[in-house]
Formats: C-alpha cells, sequence, structure tokens
C-alpha cells in the first residue's frame, strides 16, 4: 500500500470525466482502492474519488466511522445513483482537493445506489445521511465536478482565487 499525492484545485486533471472499470473488479483495482484507502486516512477525509490521485477510473472509497468507533472501509466501483429523493438536505462540505474551502451544499437526502464492491460483487444499497451527502460527493467528482462547481460564480471565483494565493505562497516557502 501507498500514500498517493492528492491533486488540488485548479488542476485540470480534476475536471475528467472518469471511466468505467470494463471486465470486472482485478486485483490491480483491489490495489488502487488499498492505495485510496489509505491515502483517505493520512488526509484524513472521509470520501475519496480515484481521480483526486490522479486515476481517471469510476472508483470510490469511503469510511464514515466516527473516531473511536471500529473503521469500516466501503468500496464503490462504476457507482451508479438508480434513484434520489426530491427532499433535499444542506451539508457543510468540504474537499480534499479544495482545501480550507468549506459552504453549504443541499443536495438528495437519501439515494439508491448500484456498485460493484471490493470483490466485484453487484450491490443495491440505499444511503441516506452522511453516507448520501459523502457518495453524492465523491461521484460528482467522476464526473468531473466539484462541490464548488455548486455554488455561486461570486462563491467559486472566490474560493478558486484563495487557492491559487495559498498555491503561491507555499511555492514562495
Ligand atoms: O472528496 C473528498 O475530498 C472527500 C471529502 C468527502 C466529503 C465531502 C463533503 C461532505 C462529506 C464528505 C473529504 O472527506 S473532506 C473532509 C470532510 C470530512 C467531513 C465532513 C466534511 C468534510
Ligand atoms: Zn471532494
Amino acid at each position: 500500500m501507498a500514500i498517493r499525492d492528492i491533486l488540488t484545485a485548479p488542476d485540470i486533471r480534476l475536471k475528467q470525466k472518469s471511466k468505467p472499470v470494463e471486465g470486472g473488479v482485478t486485483d490491480a483495482h483491489r490495489a488502487l482502492m488499498d492505495d485510496m484507502l489509505e491515502t483517505m486516512y493520512a488526509a484524513p477525509g472521509i470520501g475519496l474519488a480515484a481521480i483526486q490521485i490522479g486515476e481517471p477510473l469510476r472508483i470510490i472509497v469511503m469510511d464514515i466511522s466516527r473516531d473511536g468507533e471500529d473503521k469500516a472501509p466501503r468500496y464503490f466501483v462504476n457507482p451508479e445513483i438508480l434513484w434520489a429523493s426530491e427532499e433535499t438536505a444542506p451539508y457543510e462540505e468540504g474537499c480534499l482537493s479544495v482545501p480550507e474551502i468549506y459552504d453549504e451544499i443541499e443536495r438528495p437526502a437519501r439515494v439508491k445506489l448500484r456498485y460493484l464492491n471490493y470483490h466485484g460483487a453487484e450491490i443495491e444499497e440505499d444511503a441516506e445521511g452522511l453516507f448520501a451527502v459523502c457518495i453524492q460527493h465523491e461521484m460528482d467528482h467522476l464526473e468531473g465536478v466539484l462541490f464548488i462547481d455548486h455554488l455561486s460564480r461570486l462563491k467559486r471565483e472566490n474560493a478558486l482565487r484563495k487557492l491559487k494565493k495559498a498555491r503561491k505562497e507555499a511555492a514562495l516557502a
């Protein structure tokens, strides 16, 4: 396993649409998921999409267990949303690829998912609460969409300006 570098906005690679995994989940995909999970825990974060470490594949890892609880890693290959509630819920989101920026995003409160798990088995599962927020946030990444893309143009431009300033200062340090 290895901790990989996480791409940060405005890196153009984060805008790619990720490709489906073809021909089933292989040992190579599982090795990638192992690296993604180690990278996510080290960040720390509660979700990570493969594109965030530069791999344009439709793969997501997640662990929404709380501090002090047993770890509960989750793996989603080729995830699809089969149904989303009309009811929406707000959540103060952040993103490992958009550091130090947080804002409230409104998303469907409940979704029905279909995906392949770590071993390639097809699963259908309902999600609500933080699970629903996180999976929708990560599935946006698979479409090349960042949570700031859901904000007003003014808020998005302010966020990108702050990110570019931080990157410039880091380069001079
Ligand atoms: O995509 C990512 O960078 C992972 C996010 C997942 C996430 C975003 C918004 C809401 C829930 C999960 C990172 O884990 S950002 C860290 C974080 C953790 C808990 C709540 C908000 C942000
Ligand atoms: Zn993110």
